[in-house]
């Protein structure tokens, strides 16, 4: 059995659940009330907890892994491996200034006081810059701290910015990005050790197939060297041929981040009735 402790309700608990359900790992989900509960086809149980217990009950050893962004297991400091990196729940912490305050470099931040949630990683940034600043802890609704004069300046996660804007505030250093991260406990017994490997291969099926999709294509035959030459495909494209003489079909797989490029390539170089499908899972 391996225990995996996730956000019980909050901005990654929704993708946590998701991932683990294409990994084929069926469970109830957690609800109001549940603390726990087990898979039904996987020797796990789920842990829910507030994301900020997530890395002590890890390093504690109440649960073997956990699934945190990679900011709340930065702050808290806790003997932990970052064992995959998971894609959502991206955000940054950076620091933001009233509008109106001029700023020019980081040492403009010397003497100012800094609300945040976040006070060792800000700490850390401050000494690595050797600015003198005093850091203010407060655990919520860091944004309004200098509107009501309890701080000159924040430290605080930012999304799409709109917070900041509407708090009248302006980003001038962004410390960190993070993701939500598979973390683990260090020394797994050994049959936890091989539970984990199953679910990270599970996990990287998953994460390989979404940034890929699946392309089948039609060309003439005279155009397919140019046309493979653009579809490198996890080995090679399969071709078959048409009904049509002189004419044949070409499957590929291609990244999410060239596909317009690449089909507007396909396209010139011959490239007909081009399906592009999504790609459920993906061993390589
Ligand atoms: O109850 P619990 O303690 O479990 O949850 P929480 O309230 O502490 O955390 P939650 O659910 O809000 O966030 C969980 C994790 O999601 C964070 O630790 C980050 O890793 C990640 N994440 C991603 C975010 C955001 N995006 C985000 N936008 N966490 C918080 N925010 C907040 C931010 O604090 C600020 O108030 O959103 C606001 C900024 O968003 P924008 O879009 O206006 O810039
Ligand atoms: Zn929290």
């Amino acid at each position: 059995m391996i225990t995996l402790a996730i956000q019980k309700s909050g901005r990654l608990s929704e993708k946590t659940v998701k991932l683990l359900h294409e990994c084929g790992i069926a469970f109830e989900n957690g609800g109001s009330s549940k603390l726990k509960s087990k898979a039904g086809n996987f020797p796990m149980q789920i842990l829910y907890l507030r994301d900020d217990d997530i890395p002590e009950c890890v390093s504690d050893g109440i649960a073997d892994i956990g699934i945190v962004g990679e900011n709340v297991y930065l702050e808290k400091k806790r003997p932990l491996a970052i064992v995959e990196r998971l894609g959502f729940a991206r955000c940054r912490l950076s620091i933001a200034v009233p509008k109106s305050m001029e700023y020019d470099n980081v040492g403009d931040l010397n003497g100012l006081n800094i609300a945040t949630s976040y006070p060792n990683i800000l700490k850390t940034f401050l000494k690595d810059n050797k600015i003198v600043a005093n850091i203010h802890e407060i655990s919520g609704s860091v944004e309004i701290a200098p509107g009501i004069g309890l701080a000159d300046a924040i430290f605080d996660i930012v999304s799409t910015g709109s917070t900041l804007l509407s708090n009248g505030l302006r980003e001038v250093e962004t410390v960190l990005f993070s993701e939500a991260i598979l973390v683990a406990g260090e020394n797994l017994p050994e049959k936890v050790r091989k539970l984990l490997d199953k679910l990270l291969f599970r996990i990287r099926a998953v994460q390989t197939a979404r940034n890929r999709k699946y392309i089948l294509l039609n060309a003439l035959n005279e155009q397919i060297d140019e046309i493979c030459k653009l579809l490198p495909g996890m080995k090679s494209p399969t071709i078959m041929p048409l009904s049509t003489p002189g004419w044949s079909s070409l499957h590929s797989v291609i990244e999410e981040d060239e596909f317009w490029e690449k089909i507007e390539a396909l396209k010139t170089a011959g490239a007909q009735g081009i399906l592009v499908i999504p790609i459920e899972k993906m061993i390589v």
